[in-house]
């Protein structure tokens, strides 16, 4: 890892741990396993471009685990999704992400009255399709300013699944 890489992981874990530790479960159920996956992503340069595709680098304890592409599940031997931290990459886009804004919600918690982004189900809607074992994690990359329109929160969307079936191996 680059050194400024490794600042970039740092940064992004100590805003994950602040969001964490409001709302979180955050804490495997059993077999201390989490299993992620990456269930949404919405995001253009600007009105009316074509979709970005964010590619999701994941760190446990600042040590690269996995590249997650859109639909992809990662199954972590891990005791608490606070052991991870993210580096987000824009591929064919003409624009670069901003500094990270990550929530962690679990079924239960208030939302953030925030709309659908484009064609996406709301925040409220995807945490209505949670079992109790599981969290949603959203990242806003287009913009640091809560005011603006492009703060949806929904840029990547991955569930948290706090309880996963173990894989197999035989
Ligand atoms: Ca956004």
């Amino acid at each position: 890892m680059s050194i400024s890489n490794f600042f970039k992981a740092v940064s992004v874990s100590s805003l994950a741990i602040i969001s964490c530790s409001f709302n979180s479960i955050a804490q495997a159920v059993s077999p201390n396993a989490i299993e992620l996956t990456y269930f949404a992503s919405q995001i253009q340069c600007g009105a009316g471009s074509s979709l970005i595709n964010v590619q999701v680098d994941v760190y446990r304890n600042q040590q690269f685990v996995n590249t997650l592409s859109l639909n992809d599940s990662l199954y972590l031997p891990i005791n608490s999704f606070d052991e991870l931290t993210f580096q987000y990459n824009f591929t064919n886009a003409e624009c670069s992400p901003t500094t990270p804004t990550e929530m962690v919600l679990a079924p239960e918690d208030t939302v953030p009255n925030l709309p659908g982004a484009y064609d996406q189900d709301s925040i409220q809607q995807m945490l209505d399709g949670l079992n109790e074992y599981e969290e949603l994690f959203l990242v806003e990359l287009g913009t640091t300013n809560p005011d603006s329109s492009a703060y949806d929160l929904q840029d990547v969307v991955m569930i948290i699944n706090n309880n996963p079936t173990p894989v197999k191996t035989d």
